[in-house]
Protein backbone atom coordinates (compact mmCIF):
# COMPACT_ATOMS: atom_id res chain seq x y z
CA UNK A 1 0.00 0.00 0.00
CA UNK A 2 0.76 3.87 -0.72
CA UNK A 3 -0.08 6.36 1.90
CA UNK A 4 -0.55 10.12 0.50
CA UNK A 5 0.48 13.05 2.28
CA UNK A 6 -1.41 15.84 0.87
CA UNK A 7 -1.74 19.49 1.70
CA UNK A 8 -5.42 20.40 1.97
CA UNK A 9 -4.79 24.30 1.15
CA UNK A 10 -2.70 26.56 -0.88
CA UNK A 11 0.38 24.95 -0.07
CA UNK A 12 2.97 25.29 2.79
CA UNK A 13 0.95 23.78 5.49
CA UNK A 14 4.25 21.92 6.26
CA UNK A 15 4.19 18.94 4.50
CA UNK A 16 8.28 18.95 4.60
CA UNK A 17 7.96 18.60 8.60
CA UNK A 18 5.89 16.15 8.77
CA UNK A 19 7.09 13.71 6.04
CA UNK A 20 10.48 14.12 7.82
CA UNK A 21 8.26 13.20 11.00
CA UNK A 22 7.17 10.08 9.65
CA UNK A 23 9.74 8.97 7.50
CA UNK A 24 11.10 6.00 10.20
CA UNK A 25 7.84 4.41 9.60
CA UNK A 26 8.18 4.48 5.97
CA UNK A 27 10.93 2.81 3.65
CA UNK A 28 9.93 4.73 0.57
CA UNK A 29 9.28 8.55 0.39
CA UNK A 30 8.43 9.85 -3.44
CA UNK A 31 7.31 12.81 -5.15
CA UNK A 32 4.52 12.69 -7.61
CA UNK A 33 4.20 15.89 -8.90
CA UNK A 34 5.15 19.83 -8.99
CA UNK A 35 8.74 20.76 -9.14
CA UNK A 36 11.25 23.58 -7.81
CA UNK A 37 8.38 25.49 -7.06
CA UNK A 38 7.52 23.46 -3.91
CA UNK A 39 9.67 24.36 -1.19
CA UNK A 40 9.00 21.77 1.35
CA UNK A 41 11.00 23.41 5.20
CA UNK A 42 12.17 20.89 7.78
CA UNK A 43 14.00 22.15 11.15
CA UNK A 44 16.27 19.68 13.36
CA UNK A 45 19.16 20.03 15.32
CA UNK A 46 18.59 24.11 15.00
CA UNK A 47 19.24 23.95 11.21
CA UNK A 48 16.58 24.57 9.12
CA UNK A 49 16.65 22.95 5.39
CA UNK A 50 14.46 23.71 2.17
CA UNK A 51 13.90 21.45 -0.31
CA UNK A 52 12.17 22.26 -3.92
CA UNK A 53 12.60 18.66 -5.84
CA UNK A 54 13.94 16.17 -3.68
CA UNK A 55 11.63 14.55 -1.18
CA UNK A 56 11.81 15.49 2.27
CA UNK A 57 13.14 11.59 3.77
CA UNK A 58 16.06 12.38 2.46
CA UNK A 59 18.11 12.72 6.19
CA UNK A 60 16.54 9.64 7.02
CA UNK A 61 19.61 6.76 6.86
CA UNK A 62 17.30 4.27 5.50
CA UNK A 63 14.57 5.95 3.57
CA UNK A 64 14.96 5.99 -0.40
CA UNK A 65 13.56 8.58 -2.07
CA UNK A 66 11.96 8.14 -5.61
CA UNK A 67 11.47 11.57 -8.04
CA UNK A 68 8.59 10.13 -9.92
CA UNK A 69 7.44 10.34 -13.34
CA UNK A 70 5.06 13.42 -12.32
CA UNK A 71 7.52 15.75 -11.32
CA UNK A 72 9.37 18.28 -13.31
CA UNK A 73 12.81 18.77 -12.54
CA UNK A 74 15.22 21.72 -13.14
CA UNK A 75 18.99 20.45 -13.11
CA UNK A 76 20.08 23.83 -12.65
CA UNK A 77 18.37 23.63 -8.84
CA UNK A 78 18.25 20.06 -8.93
CA UNK A 79 21.93 20.56 -8.81
CA UNK A 80 22.30 23.54 -6.37
CA UNK A 81 19.86 21.44 -3.83
CA UNK A 82 22.14 18.60 -4.08
CA UNK A 83 25.58 20.86 -3.54
CA UNK A 84 23.76 22.90 -0.41
CA UNK A 85 23.22 18.76 0.87
CA UNK A 86 27.03 17.61 0.35
CA UNK A 87 28.57 18.00 4.11
CA UNK A 88 25.47 15.57 5.42
CA UNK A 89 27.20 12.62 3.41
CA UNK A 90 24.42 11.35 2.12
CA UNK A 91 24.86 8.69 -0.71
CA UNK A 92 22.92 9.91 -3.29
CA UNK A 93 23.14 7.09 -5.67
CA UNK A 94 21.99 4.68 -3.65
CA UNK A 95 18.86 6.71 -1.92
CA UNK A 96 17.51 9.08 -4.42
CA UNK A 97 16.70 7.55 -7.38
CA UNK A 98 14.93 9.98 -10.56
CA UNK A 99 12.10 8.56 -12.74
CA UNK A 100 13.00 8.07 -16.84
CA UNK A 101 9.66 9.58 -17.61
CA UNK A 102 9.89 12.83 -15.41
CA UNK A 103 10.19 15.96 -17.83
CA UNK A 104 13.19 18.33 -17.56
CA UNK A 105 12.85 21.82 -16.86
CA UNK A 106 15.03 23.85 -19.44
CA UNK A 107 16.24 27.48 -19.38
CA UNK A 108 13.93 28.50 -21.75
CA UNK A 109 10.77 27.03 -20.09
CA UNK A 110 11.60 29.86 -17.65
CA UNK A 111 11.97 32.46 -19.89
CA UNK A 112 8.96 31.53 -21.29
CA UNK A 113 7.12 31.56 -17.75
CA UNK A 114 8.45 34.87 -17.12
CA UNK A 115 6.79 36.17 -20.74
CA UNK A 116 3.24 34.97 -19.96
CA UNK A 117 3.62 36.80 -16.19
CA UNK A 118 4.68 39.69 -17.69
CA UNK A 119 2.19 39.73 -20.86
CA UNK A 120 -0.66 39.18 -18.09
CA UNK A 121 0.01 42.19 -16.48
CA UNK A 122 -2.40 42.36 -13.38
CA UNK A 123 -4.08 39.23 -14.13
CA UNK A 124 -0.98 37.50 -13.65
CA UNK A 125 -1.04 34.29 -11.85
CA UNK A 126 1.79 34.65 -9.16
CA UNK A 127 3.60 31.61 -10.50
CA UNK A 128 7.47 31.00 -8.33
CA UNK A 129 8.54 31.60 -12.48
CA UNK A 130 10.39 28.15 -12.19
CA UNK A 131 9.34 26.99 -15.49
CA UNK A 132 6.48 24.98 -14.50
CA UNK A 133 3.83 25.93 -16.51
CA UNK A 134 5.09 25.64 -19.54
CA UNK A 135 7.08 22.55 -18.61
CA UNK A 136 3.95 20.43 -17.97
CA UNK A 137 2.40 22.35 -21.70
CA UNK A 138 5.06 20.66 -23.33
CA UNK A 139 4.44 17.43 -21.29
CA UNK A 140 0.53 17.43 -22.36
CA UNK A 141 1.61 18.97 -25.67
CA UNK A 142 3.46 15.87 -26.48
CA UNK A 143 6.76 17.96 -26.91
CA UNK A 144 8.52 17.60 -23.82
CA UNK A 145 11.92 16.14 -22.59
CA UNK A 146 12.34 13.71 -20.53
CA UNK A 147 15.07 12.44 -17.76
CA UNK A 148 15.39 9.29 -19.97
CA UNK A 149 16.67 11.21 -23.10
CA UNK A 150 19.46 11.92 -21.11
CA UNK A 151 20.87 8.12 -21.70
CA UNK A 152 20.74 8.59 -25.46
CA UNK A 153 23.49 9.89 -27.42
CA UNK A 154 21.24 12.41 -29.07
CA UNK A 155 19.52 14.43 -26.33
CA UNK A 156 21.61 18.04 -27.20
CA UNK A 157 20.02 17.52 -30.63
CA UNK A 158 16.82 17.21 -28.86
CA UNK A 159 17.16 20.10 -26.22
CA UNK A 160 18.08 22.32 -29.38
CA UNK A 161 15.60 21.56 -31.25
CA UNK A 162 12.90 22.47 -28.25
CA UNK A 163 15.22 25.47 -27.19
CA UNK A 164 14.99 26.67 -30.65
CA UNK A 165 10.69 26.30 -30.54
CA UNK A 166 10.65 28.39 -27.23
CA UNK A 167 12.73 31.24 -28.57
CA UNK A 168 10.04 31.64 -31.33
CA UNK A 169 7.31 31.44 -28.71
CA UNK A 170 9.20 34.06 -26.70
CA UNK A 171 8.59 36.37 -29.64
CA UNK A 172 5.18 35.90 -29.41
CA UNK A 173 4.74 37.67 -26.29
CA UNK A 174 5.54 40.72 -27.16
CA UNK A 175 7.24 41.40 -24.20
CA UNK A 176 11.01 42.22 -24.00
CA UNK A 177 13.11 39.88 -21.67
CA UNK A 178 16.94 39.83 -21.82
CA UNK A 179 18.30 36.89 -21.17
CA UNK A 180 21.95 35.23 -22.31
CA UNK A 181 20.85 32.25 -23.53
CA UNK A 182 24.59 30.81 -23.16
CA UNK A 183 25.14 31.30 -20.19
CA UNK A 184 21.85 29.61 -19.01
CA UNK A 185 22.61 26.83 -21.03
CA UNK A 186 26.10 26.16 -19.19
CA UNK A 187 24.64 25.88 -15.97
CA UNK A 188 21.67 23.59 -17.64
CA UNK A 189 24.66 21.10 -19.07
CA UNK A 190 26.27 21.46 -15.53
CA UNK A 191 23.38 20.37 -13.40
CA UNK A 192 22.47 17.56 -16.55
CA UNK A 193 26.10 16.34 -15.38
CA UNK A 194 25.23 16.40 -11.63
CA UNK A 195 21.59 14.75 -12.39
CA UNK A 196 23.54 11.67 -14.86
CA UNK A 197 25.91 10.94 -11.89
CA UNK A 198 21.96 9.68 -10.55
CA UNK A 199 20.43 6.40 -10.99
CA UNK A 200 17.69 6.48 -12.96
CA UNK A 201 14.98 4.42 -12.99
CA UNK A 202 11.49 3.01 -13.87
CA UNK A 203 9.78 4.55 -11.29
CA UNK A 204 6.31 2.68 -11.71
CA UNK A 205 8.32 -0.76 -12.07
CA UNK A 206 9.89 -0.04 -8.84
CA UNK A 207 6.87 0.70 -6.85
CA UNK A 208 5.47 -2.58 -8.41
CA UNK A 209 8.57 -4.04 -6.90
CA UNK A 210 8.27 -2.26 -3.56
CA UNK A 211 5.11 -2.98 -2.90
CA UNK A 212 5.13 -6.67 -3.93
CA UNK A 213 8.17 -6.85 -1.38
CA UNK A 214 5.87 -5.09 1.05
CA UNK A 215 8.03 -2.07 1.67
CA UNK A 216 6.09 0.81 3.24
CA UNK A 217 5.38 4.03 0.75
CA UNK A 218 4.54 7.41 1.82
CA UNK A 219 3.79 9.93 -1.42
CA UNK A 220 5.09 13.25 -0.28
CA UNK A 221 2.30 16.29 -1.96
CA UNK A 222 3.33 19.77 -3.33
CA UNK A 223 1.70 22.62 -3.25
CA UNK A 224 -1.77 22.42 -2.33
CA UNK A 225 -5.42 20.70 -3.44
CA UNK A 226 -6.51 24.48 -4.18
CA UNK A 227 -3.54 25.13 -6.48
CA UNK A 228 -4.85 21.64 -8.85
CA UNK A 229 -4.99 22.42 -11.94
CA UNK A 230 -8.98 20.57 -12.00
CA UNK A 231 -10.53 21.42 -8.43
CA UNK A 232 -8.33 24.72 -7.67
CA UNK A 233 -9.13 28.50 -7.60
CA UNK A 234 -8.36 28.04 -11.75
CA UNK A 235 -6.80 29.90 -13.59
CA UNK A 236 -4.92 30.91 -10.21
CA UNK A 237 -3.15 27.29 -9.90
CA UNK A 238 -0.20 25.23 -10.33
CA UNK A 239 -0.12 23.01 -13.52
CA UNK A 240 -0.85 19.56 -11.68
CA UNK A 241 -2.98 17.39 -10.23
CA UNK A 242 -2.07 18.21 -6.48
CA UNK A 243 -4.50 15.83 -5.15
CA UNK A 244 -4.69 11.90 -4.48
CA UNK A 245 -5.57 11.37 -8.19
CA UNK A 246 -1.89 12.76 -8.61
CA UNK A 247 -0.02 10.48 -7.20
CA UNK A 248 -1.51 7.82 -9.11
CA UNK A 249 -0.58 9.63 -12.09
CA UNK A 250 2.82 10.73 -10.91
CA UNK A 251 3.99 7.15 -9.53
CA UNK A 252 2.01 4.76 -11.19
CA UNK A 253 0.42 3.23 -8.82
CA UNK A 254 -3.01 1.72 -9.13
CA UNK A 255 -6.00 3.72 -7.02
CA UNK A 256 -6.51 0.14 -4.75
CA UNK A 257 -3.31 0.44 -3.88
CA UNK A 258 -3.68 3.76 -1.91
CA UNK A 259 -3.57 2.96 1.88
CA UNK A 260 -3.88 5.97 4.31
CA UNK A 261 -4.64 9.52 2.92
CA UNK A 262 -3.00 11.67 4.60
CA UNK A 263 -4.51 15.95 4.57
CA UNK A 264 -2.22 18.09 6.42
CA UNK A 265 -3.77 21.70 6.95
CA UNK A 266 -2.77 24.94 8.75
CA UNK A 267 -4.76 25.99 12.08
CA UNK A 268 -5.37 29.27 10.02
CA UNK A 269 -5.03 29.58 6.33
CA UNK A 270 -2.30 31.73 3.89
CA UNK A 271 -2.15 32.04 -0.01
CA UNK A 272 1.04 32.85 -1.70
CA UNK A 273 0.67 34.01 -5.55
CA UNK A 274 -2.52 35.84 -7.09
CA UNK A 275 -6.33 34.24 -6.69
CA UNK A 276 -9.24 34.03 -4.39
CA UNK A 277 -8.64 33.85 -0.95
CA UNK A 278 -12.12 34.45 0.97
CA UNK A 279 -11.05 34.84 4.74
CA UNK A 280 -7.83 36.94 3.78
CA UNK A 281 -7.13 39.58 6.60
CA UNK A 282 -6.10 42.72 5.85
CA UNK A 283 -5.82 43.78 9.71
CA UNK A 284 -3.53 43.16 12.84
CA UNK A 285 -4.83 39.71 12.79
CA UNK A 286 -3.55 38.70 9.62
CA UNK A 287 -0.47 40.99 10.10
CA UNK A 288 0.15 38.90 13.38
CA UNK A 289 -0.31 35.40 11.60
CA UNK A 290 2.12 36.48 9.32
CA UNK A 291 5.12 37.53 11.70
CA UNK A 292 4.51 34.78 13.83
CA UNK A 293 3.87 32.22 11.24
CA UNK A 294 6.77 33.44 9.71
CA UNK A 295 5.14 33.07 6.26
CA UNK A 296 7.06 34.00 3.72
CA UNK A 297 7.47 31.58 0.54
CA UNK A 298 10.15 28.97 0.83
CA UNK A 299 11.52 29.15 -2.47
CA UNK A 300 10.68 33.08 -3.56
CA UNK A 301 10.44 34.63 -0.22
CA UNK A 302 7.45 35.85 -1.32
CA UNK A 303 5.04 37.12 2.06
CA UNK A 304 1.74 34.82 2.08
CA UNK A 305 -0.90 36.14 2.53
CA UNK A 306 -2.69 35.04 5.76
CA UNK A 307 -6.81 34.46 7.07
CA UNK A 308 -8.86 32.49 9.55
CA UNK A 309 -9.63 28.55 8.89
CA UNK A 310 -11.83 28.18 5.72
CA UNK A 311 -13.63 25.27 6.89
CA UNK A 312 -15.95 25.49 3.68
CA UNK A 313 -12.39 25.05 1.61
CA UNK A 314 -11.08 22.44 3.55
CA UNK A 315 -14.40 20.15 3.64
CA UNK A 316 -13.76 20.49 -0.02
CA UNK A 317 -10.70 19.22 -0.16
CA UNK A 318 -11.17 16.43 2.39
CA UNK A 319 -13.81 15.06 0.14
CA UNK A 320 -11.59 15.64 -3.31
CA UNK A 321 -8.76 13.64 -1.13
CA UNK A 322 -10.72 11.12 0.29
CA UNK A 323 -8.80 12.41 3.73
CA UNK A 324 -7.92 9.63 6.63
CA UNK A 325 -6.55 11.33 8.84
CA UNK A 326 -5.72 15.05 9.60
CA UNK A 327 -2.74 16.75 10.84
CA UNK A 328 -3.20 20.19 12.12
CA UNK A 329 -0.20 22.56 11.57
CA UNK A 330 0.76 25.88 13.29
CA UNK A 331 -1.38 25.97 16.03
CA UNK A 332 1.15 27.88 18.00
CA UNK A 333 0.79 30.93 15.96
CA UNK A 334 -2.59 31.19 17.15
CA UNK A 335 -1.65 31.34 20.64
CA UNK A 336 -2.74 35.25 22.31
CA UNK A 337 -5.76 35.57 19.79
CA UNK A 338 -8.45 36.48 21.82
CA UNK A 339 -11.18 34.95 19.25
CA UNK A 340 -10.73 32.14 17.09
CA UNK A 341 -12.56 32.48 14.01
CA UNK A 342 -13.65 30.22 11.26
CA UNK A 343 -15.28 30.41 8.33
CA UNK A 344 -18.06 27.40 8.14
CA UNK A 345 -20.00 28.81 4.65
CA UNK A 346 -20.28 31.17 2.58
CA UNK A 347 -22.92 33.91 1.25
CA UNK A 348 -23.48 33.23 -2.28
CA UNK A 349 -26.47 34.84 -4.16
CA UNK A 350 -28.27 35.92 -1.47
CA UNK A 351 -27.92 32.86 0.48
CA UNK A 352 -25.60 30.85 2.93
CA UNK A 353 -24.26 27.86 1.23
CA UNK A 354 -21.15 25.23 2.52
CA UNK A 355 -19.97 24.14 -0.41
CA UNK A 356 -17.47 25.49 -2.89
CA UNK A 357 -19.39 27.28 -5.83
CA UNK A 358 -17.47 27.56 -9.29
CA UNK A 359 -16.11 31.16 -8.61
CA UNK A 360 -15.02 32.57 -4.93
CA UNK A 361 -14.15 35.52 -6.16
CA UNK A 362 -14.37 38.01 -3.32
CA UNK A 363 -17.45 39.58 -5.05
CA UNK A 364 -19.22 36.77 -5.25
CA UNK A 365 -19.01 35.21 -1.99
CA UNK A 366 -18.59 36.53 1.88
CA UNK A 367 -17.18 34.60 4.78
CA UNK A 368 -19.53 33.61 6.71
CA UNK A 369 -17.58 33.26 10.51
CA UNK A 370 -18.47 31.22 14.00
CA UNK A 371 -16.05 32.64 17.04
CA UNK A 372 -14.45 30.20 19.16
CA UNK A 373 -12.25 31.02 22.44
CA UNK A 374 -8.88 31.42 22.16
CA UNK A 375 -6.10 30.63 23.95
CA UNK A 376 -2.36 32.70 25.84
CA UNK A 377 -0.46 29.85 26.48
CA UNK A 378 2.74 29.21 24.60
CA UNK A 379 2.64 25.71 22.79
CA UNK A 380 5.86 25.49 21.69
CA UNK A 381 7.57 23.49 24.66
CA UNK A 382 4.52 21.00 24.61
CA UNK A 383 5.27 17.05 23.94
CA UNK A 384 2.15 15.49 25.10
CA UNK A 385 -1.67 16.19 23.85
CA UNK A 386 -3.03 16.46 28.04
CA UNK A 387 -1.18 19.77 27.79
CA UNK A 388 -2.28 21.35 25.53
CA UNK A 389 -5.09 23.79 26.48
CA UNK A 390 -8.38 23.75 26.67
CA UNK A 391 -9.78 26.07 24.10
CA UNK A 392 -7.51 24.49 21.50
CA UNK A 393 -9.11 21.02 22.30
CA UNK A 394 -12.63 22.48 21.84
CA UNK A 395 -11.20 24.05 18.38
CA UNK A 396 -9.90 20.65 17.66
CA UNK A 397 -13.24 18.62 18.53
CA UNK A 398 -14.96 21.52 16.69
CA UNK A 399 -13.12 20.76 13.35
CA UNK A 400 -12.99 17.13 13.79
CA UNK A 401 -16.79 17.39 14.27
CA UNK A 402 -17.52 19.93 11.16
CA UNK A 403 -14.90 17.08 8.93
CA UNK A 404 -15.67 14.15 10.37
CA UNK A 405 -12.22 12.87 10.46
CA UNK A 406 -9.45 12.51 13.34
CA UNK A 407 -6.61 15.06 13.52
CA UNK A 408 -3.74 12.72 14.57
CA UNK A 409 -0.89 15.29 14.67
CA UNK A 410 -1.04 18.80 16.27
CA UNK A 411 2.16 20.80 15.45
CA UNK A 412 3.24 23.18 18.40
CA UNK A 413 6.74 24.62 16.27
CA UNK A 414 8.68 23.98 13.22
CA UNK A 415 11.22 21.39 15.01
CA UNK A 416 10.98 18.09 14.22
CA UNK A 417 10.54 17.33 17.79
CA UNK A 418 7.39 19.96 18.46
CA UNK A 419 5.03 17.45 17.35
CA UNK A 420 2.41 16.00 18.96
CA UNK A 421 0.59 12.72 18.21
CA UNK A 422 -2.78 11.85 19.37
P1 LIG B 1 3.73 28.03 -10.37
O1 LIG B 1 5.09 28.35 -9.82
O2 LIG B 1 3.57 28.49 -11.77
O3 LIG B 1 3.33 26.61 -10.15
O4 LIG B 1 2.71 28.94 -9.53
C1 LIG B 1 1.33 28.87 -9.74
C2 LIG B 1 0.58 29.18 -8.46
O5 LIG B 1 0.88 28.17 -7.50
C3 LIG B 1 1.41 28.76 -6.34
N1 LIG B 1 2.48 27.95 -5.79
C4 LIG B 1 2.70 27.83 -4.48
N2 LIG B 1 1.95 28.20 -3.42
C5 LIG B 1 2.47 27.95 -2.20
N3 LIG B 1 3.71 27.41 -1.99
C6 LIG B 1 4.47 27.05 -3.04
N4 LIG B 1 5.79 26.82 -2.89
C7 LIG B 1 6.66 27.91 -2.36
C8 LIG B 1 6.65 27.88 -0.84
C9 LIG B 1 6.21 29.25 -2.95
C10 LIG B 1 7.12 30.45 -2.76
O6 LIG B 1 6.78 26.79 -0.31
O7 LIG B 1 6.51 28.91 -0.18
O8 LIG B 1 8.21 30.39 -2.27
O9 LIG B 1 6.66 31.54 -3.20
C11 LIG B 1 3.95 27.20 -4.36
N5 LIG B 1 4.41 26.88 -5.57
C12 LIG B 1 3.50 27.36 -6.45
C13 LIG B 1 1.99 30.09 -6.81
O10 LIG B 1 2.14 31.02 -5.75
C14 LIG B 1 0.97 30.52 -7.84
O11 LIG B 1 -0.14 31.08 -7.20
MG1 LIG C 1 6.07 25.41 0.88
Amino acid sequence: MVDLLLGLQWGDEGKGKIVDVLTKDYDIIARFQGGPNAGHTLEFDGIKHVLHTIPSGIFHKNAINIVGNGVVIDPVIFKKELDNLEKFNIDFVSKLLVSRKAHLILPTHRLLDAASEASKGKAKIGSTLKGIGPTYMDKTGRNGMRVGDLEFDNWKDKYRALANKHEDLLGFHNIEIQYDLNELEEEFCEGIETLKKLKFIDSEQYMFDAMAAGKKILAEGAQGSLLDIDFGTYPFVTSSNTTAAGACTGLGVAPGKIGSVLGIFKAYTTRVGSGPFPTELFDNDGETMGRVGNEFGATTGRPRRCGWLDLVALKYAVQINGVTELMMMKADVLSGFDKIKVCTAYKYKGQNINHLPYNIEEDNVTPIYEELEGWAKDLTKMTKPEELPSALMDYISFLEKELNVPIKIVSVGPDRTQTIHR
